[in-house]
């Protein structure tokens, strides 16, 4: 394993090597586990950071579900980062997992910058992948998905076909964590949105994820400057379902759960460059120190 710095987006190999290097060095606080595999056989790497505490809050942070959103995994890595360089006042355990769809970033770097899905292979030449983030068990096959392989919002042939997410699912099954949030960073366009994603509607708790929405966008702001809209996902996006944060907030207990969608508003889009790389990571560590607050008093 190696250290990390946040000046370039980083490869899979490198990302996985600074996960490793964290487990080395700091066997006390970090562990590394593989929750699965993905289509082509990547690892699926969840890194745990907890000083021990029994029965601590714990909070669920992914990125890369989608593969062309570069600064997804770069800030989650730099959250990574941040918690563990200040782990003395730790009283929640974090599980986090950079990158959903290895397969998909990977290709990103070698074949098209472009691509979002992960990389199942249709039984024909020319389309292949399933969208990840249509993929979950709730609402699967809804509005805002496609049943045609060729788009880039196909929901795949049933819930959790894709080992991506079926990795997820039986994770949270089998573990004993007590989760109460649930975040999964995407870009762009600045939002943090709350469930539910599949249509207009609202959880009965959803005053309670609007407020704790509102106050960690006013901290992302004091962070690094950017204007982050809080809103329904359905209503404030786009309704979309068999996403991850529909699935989550469907869980028993788990309450604050977001979808946040990083820089930029569409000047580069997909195409960030890694000058912002910092301060993004910054404004998005900026949402997670406040939802963790809030998991406090859950
Ligand atoms: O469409 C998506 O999956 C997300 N936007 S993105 O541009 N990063 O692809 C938004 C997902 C919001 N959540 C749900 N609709 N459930
Ligand atoms: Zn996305």
């Amino acid at each position: 394993g190696h250290r990390m710095e946040w000046t370039t987006y980083h490869q899979l190999a490198d990302i996985y090597g600074y996960l490793d290097f964290l487990a080395e060095t700091y066997p006390d606080l970090c562990s590394v586990q593989t929750i699965g595999h993905s289509i082509e056989g990547r690892p699926l790497k969840v890194l745990r950071i907890s000083n021990g505490k029994l029965n601590a809050p714990a909070i669920w942070i992914d990125g890369g579900i989608h593969a062309r959103e570069w600064i997804s995994p770069a800030s989650v890595t730099y959250i990574i980062e941040y918690l563990v360089e200040n782990s003395e006042r730790l009283e929640t355990d974090y599980y986090i997992l950079p990158v959903v769809n290895p397969d998909g970033y990977d290709y990103t770097f070698t074949v098209d910058r472009l691509w979002r899905k992960n990389r199942r292979k249709a039984g024909y030449a020319g389309c292949s992948g399933v969208d990840l983030n249509r993929n979950f068990g709730y609402k699967w096959g809804g509005k805002g998905t496609s049943k045609d392989i060729c788009k880039d919002t196909y929901a795949g042939s049933k819930p959790f076909s894709e080992p991506e997410s079926d990795a997820i699912r039986n994770f949270f099954e089998i573990s004993s964590a007590n989760f109460k949030a649930f975040l999964t960073f995407h870009s762009y366009g600045q939002y943090i949105l709350y469930p539910w994603g599949y249509d207009n509607r609202l959880p009965p708790d959803y005053v309670d994820l609007d407020k704790v929405g509102r106050e960690a966008a006013t901290a992302m702001k004091k962070a690094g400057g950017s204007v982050y809209t809080v809103g329904n996902s359905a209503t404030t996006l786009y309704p979309a379902s068999g996403g991850s944060d529909d699935w989550a907030k469907a869980l028993p207990k788990l309450k604050y759960t977001y979808t946040i969608e990083l820089r930029d508003t569409g000047k580069y889009g997909f195409l960030l460059p890694a000058r912002f790389i910092i301060v993004t990571a910054k404004e998005a560590l900026a949402a997670v120190q406040i939802i963790t607050e809030a998991c406090k008093t859950v």
